[in-house]
């Protein structure tokens, strides 16, 4: 087994007054964060998407795995394929398959089947979770807390993208099998979720919902 290797932390401390102005800030930022459904077709230059990807694949996770694959379509016929087979799984979703109770939570979203913005927006991000790992000569090697790694690296892209300055959409077609199918990846990979990623089409206009307040989401011990 090799050894560990230490390296000095770069970290920076901040007085405690620009501490409290940066997290103030940092959550008056964040909180103009809305998911959208509207998406402008306005082209958005790759380098962005691609430092919002590097921010993402600093997330802590399982035993350092790095347990993702981000597949960034921009490609109108690869967009159009996962639109169409999208919509067929959504109109079921919708039609069929929905509980009425799933039905209703819903209802304030104003969502339906329709999925215009997987052809009208620049980037659609496939996230995928690699329930295993494979080195190159083919042996498996286990990953841990999938799930929570792969959330959370989702969850810094998600913020790195509304910090660059674009809108985001994390959309769960579901079953969602048909994304590994379109994009080719491995059977190691499970698609976790979509992330449609653009500016938002003019006058986009969201629901008008509430976050929970922090009385309701933390407790203090
Ligand atoms: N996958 C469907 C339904 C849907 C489910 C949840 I939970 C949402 O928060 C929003 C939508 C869709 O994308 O429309």
């Amino acid at each position: 087994m090799p050894s560990p290797e230490f390296d000095p932390l770069s970290f920076h401390e901040y007085p405690p007054e620009e501490m409290r102005t940066r997290a103030a800030d940092f959550y008056a930022d964040v909180r103009r964060r809305r998911t959208v459904r509207e998406f402008s077709e306005r082209p958005v230059p790759v380098e962005i998407i691609q430092d919002c990807l590097r921010a993402a694949g600093t997330a802590p996770n399982g035993a350092n795995m790095q347990p993702w694959h981000f597949v960034v379509v921009s490609d109108a016929g690869v967009k159009q394929r996962i639109r169409v087979v999208a919509e067929e799984e959504e109109r079921n979703f919708y039609q069929e398959r929905a509980p009425q109770e799933w039905l209703e939570a819903l209802a304030p979203l104003g969502t339906d089947w329709r999925k215009p913005f997987l052809d009208s927006a620049p980037y659609l991000i496939a996230i995928f979770a690699q329930k295993h790992s494979l080195t190159a000569s083919g042996k498996r090697v286990k990953n841990y807390y999938v799930a929570e790694s792969v959330g959370i690296a989702t969850g810094v892209l998600i913020t790195a993208l509304h910090h660059a300055g674009l809108a985001t959409l994390t959309h769960t077609p579901s079953p969602m099998n048909f994304l590994a199918e379109i994009l080719g990846r491995p059977a190691n990979e499970k698609p976790f979720l979509l992330l449609v990623a653009g500016y938002p089409a003019p006058d986009t206009q969201v629901p008008r919902i509430t976050k929970k307040p922090l009385e309701d989401i933390a407790s203090f011990v």
